[in-house]
């Protein structure tokens, strides 16, 4: 069979249906690659994602036509460069349903802006006796950022505990929500076993028992799902642009306008105040506010691509592509005895997404991955940096399987025979 064309720029695959998964693969080069004398599986999208040739040719082409630094020059290509920028800001917001593109802050990742709402928003409110309510299924993203700031306030940390089948237990948080909760963090989408978080039913139970922001870690939502802040109802929304198909480097901090214009700046430096003397400085409006330095201006470019990528697709497309590998996934792994897949819950479970966490009788993760690679097929096996989490499953690291819009029937079918494999050799 010959591959099928790559989609040309601002060509659309078929309207309607299923993806077209083959000729959305010769989109991304470095699918065609093989590992030690195998085709590639790549089934390690959690961690991060691979890039179309249309975000690749972006940067590229920022690089080798316009590029200059943004917001500080008035020659032709710091104009472009500038443009360019705020452009792909512009696409983000409309991309997470922001009814303000200034809401949306351009951060190196997740970690950064979950890092920011910590210390600008959570240091300057939290005081002594003060409670920041999380989950047991965050990321450390999610979790060192708001120990770091109530060991500088005197405030603590509390989690809300999970189900046995992976799902947060949301009487339990509702139980520990009180009038001192002045934070809630929870992630939209477990990195490590994929459950996905009613973030409405999140807001609205602490709504109505305190008055705490409520800050979502997207990283692995926004891939996989449409998102829409303002359905959603929370007040900060944090996601990085190399899980959803964009460069390194860049992510996004988006926050209720309100909340960002009362808050102090988390760097302090250049193109983020409006005057400074010697004595004081006087602080830009957001987004700027919250981005000194020179930013990182190719990969944000590159970002505002992948969204558009995103949509040309669809998101619903891609979810339904997603839920059928995902569920293919789990009948086959169900059907192995020697298999123990986690926390992907049972009939009227709320939903999944993306990712397939196991461990295997007699056999380490790192052995499993490693024998896996071995095959051509990449997954990730450790603590997937959720520590407390293997904690509560009572595990010490598991074998992560992760799906992204271009995997295949084909290659869930691959990572069983591996996995057959690595049964074959621990006997
Ligand atoms: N999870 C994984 O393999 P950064 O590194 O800043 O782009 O994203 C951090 C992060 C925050 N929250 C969640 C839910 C995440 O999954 C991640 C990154 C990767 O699961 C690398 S540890």
């Amino acid at each position: 069979m010959t591959a099928p064309a790559p989609l040309a720029d601002g060509e659309r695959p078929p309207a309607a249906g299923a993806l077209d998964v083959e000729r959305l693969r010769a989109s991304f080069p470095i699918l065609a690659r093989e590992v030690h004398g195998h085709r590639l599986v790549y089934l390690d999208n959690a961690a991060s994602a691979q890039r179309p040739e249309v975000v690749i040719d972006a940067v590229n082409d920022c690089y080798r036509t316009y590029y200059a630094n943004a917001h500080r020059g008035v020659h032709a290509l710091s104009e472009q460069s500038t443009d360019a920028y705020e452009a792909a800001r512009g696409k983000v917001a409309r991309f997470i349903g922001a009814p303000d593109s200034h809401e949306v802050v351009f951060t190196r990742g997740t970690t950064e802006s979950l890092n920011l709402v910590a210390q600008s928003y959570g240091r300057p409110l939290l005081a002594p006796g003060d409670e920041v309510l999380l989950t047991e299924m965050e990321h450390h993203s999610n979790i060192v950022p708001w120990q770091l700031v109530c060991e500088q306030t005197g405030a603590r940390v509390r989690a809300a505990p999970i189900t046995d089948d992976g799902e947060l237990d949301l009487e339990a948080f509702a139980g520990m929500l009180n009038e001192r909760t002045r934070v809630v963090a929870v992630t939209h989408v477990s990195n490590a076993l994929g459950t996905v978080n009613d973030i409405p039913a999140v807001v609205e139970l602490t709504r109505a028992r305190s008055d705490a922001a409520v800050v979502v870690d997207g990283a692995q939502a926004v891939p996989h799902m449409t998102v829409d802040v303002a359905a959603l109802g929370c007040d900060f929304y944090a996601f990085s642009g190399h899980k959803m198909y964009g460069p390194g480097g860049i992510g996004v901090l988006w926050g209720r306008r309100e909340l960002l214009t009362a808050m102090p700046p988390y760097h302090g430096g250049g193109a983020m105040i409006t005057r400074v003397t010697l004595e004081r400085s006087e602080y830009a409006a957001p987004p700027q506010r919250f981005e000194a330095g020179t930013p990182a201006i190719a990969p944000a470019i590159g970002l505002g691509v992948a969204v558009e990528f995103l949509e040309s697709i669809g998101l619903d497309r891609i979810e339904r592509h997603e839920q059928e590998l995902l569920s293919h996934t789990v009948e086959v792994l169900n059907d192995l005895p020697w298999v123990r897949v986690l926390g992907q819950g049972t009939e009227g479970a709320s939903p999944r997404a993306a990712v397939v966490s196991l461990v295997i009788d007699g056999a380490h993760p790192h052995d499993v991955a490693t024998i896996l690679d071995e095959q051509g097929v990449a997954i990730r096996a450790g603590h997937h940096c959720a520590q407390p989490l293997m904690q509560r499953l009572g595990v010490p690291a598991t074998v992560r399987a992760s799906f992204g819009l271009y995997n295949t029937h084909e290659e869930v079918g691959l990572l069983v025979s591996s996995l057959h494999e690595v049964r074959r050799i621990f006997g």
